[in-house]
């Protein structure tokens, strides 16, 4: 019987939680990057070995890259992407050296991920990660000014966020705009709305298909060094799983993915099957499209949303909301008993709760909230294993 490797998220020296709590919380592996790289720039072996050997000091491992950054030129082709991807190659062969080798990464443009409120309070007095559709249309119609972006909503979209807008003080538009902005933990760049403009207006020349074969390119170089060094890639999807502020999306959906496939079926190509940006679409049927894409999955993100009618969505707990998170550990712990390996999953997210709440946390990143995710994926994951498999 094959069990999954428990994993656990850390920003790195400056994250509130520590090594050592990690281990308390009984994950075995480490999903880090080098966070003090700049953008762009090579990984060397020193670097990493560095962090292996701090990581293995308090007796764990770092299994899994997240995320080597992709710069923003390799996604446009301006610039000097070329040698952006020669580095890329050579972070890859510098990881691999030191035995680390699933690397995550996205290709979404300008922002990671993107929630409008970081603080929602729930029902039971922890915070939650929320994405406001009206609070997001506010912010991109009447705070940012957009240009063209009302021609992407409805009168009645902008009406309402037009109501929303005068319902908030100077100090909700400023938190809202921090939020959208100012960079959620593991998003590399920050910036000012007119720097967040002109970011956009790199994009005016790239549709979605241009962003795809950008995308194919860039994996077609660095999948070969992949499989020959024994790395395996796992691209993120995008976050929510649609287009966003005009800019183009590629990597939604399973037909996104299978794209990819088709066009770099490098065995080394694979994905980040995230069920917390998958899960925000009715569309993804989760624990089906984990079996089918099973061979190419290369880490996981465990979490669930909770959609409304109105396109908002919150982080509800592990085992709630929208997502059937048993039918999808049932599919992962196949796909781990017919590939015979023991693939990551960390807990994604969690709320800010109990001693949490009077601590200085990164958003979705707070040590007791994670930790309850865990436990309970951990105790999911060994019932539906011993139902299944146990002899
Ligand atoms: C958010 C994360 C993302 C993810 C990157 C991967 O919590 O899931 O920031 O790490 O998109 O490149």
């Amino acid at each position: 019987m094959i069990l999954s490797e428990q994993t656990w998220r850390w920003y790195g020296p400056n994250d509130p939680v520590a090594l050592a709590d990690i281990k308390q919380a009984g994950a075995t592996g480490i999903v880090t990057a080098l966070h003090h790289i700049k953008n762009g720039e090579v990984w060397t072996v020193e670097e990493v070995q560095k962090r292996v050997d701090m990581i293995e000091k308090a007796g764990l491992t770092w299994s899994v890259v997240e995320s080597i950054p992709v710069h923003e030129h390799i996604k446009t082709q301006e610039g000097n992407y070329k040698q952006y991807i020669e580095n890329y190659k050579e972070s890859i062969r510098s990881l691999a050296k030191c035995g680390v080798t699933i690397i995550t990464y996205n290709f979404m443009p300008v922002l990671d991920w993107t929630r409008t409120d970081l603080a929602y309070t729930m029902p039971d007095g922890s915070k939650a990660l929320r994405f406001e559709r009206a609070a997001f249309m506010a912010f991109e119609l009447f705070i940012l000014k957009r240009p063209g972006a009302e021609k992407d909503y409805s009168a009645e979209d902008i009406a309402k966020a037009k109501a929303r807008y005068e319902s908030m003080s100077q100090d909700e538009k400023d938190l809202l705009v921090r939020n959208m902005i100012a960079g959620l933990p593991g998003a590399e760049e920050s910036f000012t709305l007119e720097e967040f403009q002109a970011q956009l207006d790199r994009y005016a020349g790239t549709d979605a298909e241009r962003l795809r074969s950008n995308l194919i390119y860039f994996l077609s170089e660095i999948a070969p060094v992949a499989d020959e060094v024994g790395a395996k890639l796992a691209i993120h999807p995008d976050d929510p799983p649609y287009a966003i502020l005009g800019l183009p999306r590629i990597l939604s959906t399973e037909s996104d993915f299978n794209k990819l496939i088709a066009a770099v079926p490098n065995q080394s190509n694979g994905l980040c099957f995230c069920t917390g940006s998958f899960g925000v679409r009715a569309d993804n049927d989760l624990p089906n499209m984990i079996k089918r894409l099973g061979d190419r999955v290369n880490f996981v993100h465990l979490r669930s949303t909770q959609r409304d009618a109105e396109g908002n969505f919150y982080e509800a707990n592990h085992l709630e909301g929208d997502v059937d998170m048993y039918g999808v550990m049932k599919g992962f712990l196949e796909i781990q008993q017919k590939r015979n390996i023991s693939i990551p999953f960390r807990p994604d997210h969690g709320h800010q709760m109990i001693d949490d709440l009077n601590k200085k946390t990164n958003p979705g990143y707070s040590c007791i909230g994670r930790l309850r995710g865990l436990a309970e994926l951990r105790g999911l994951e060994v019932g539906i294993a011993k139902t299944l498999y146990a002899k």
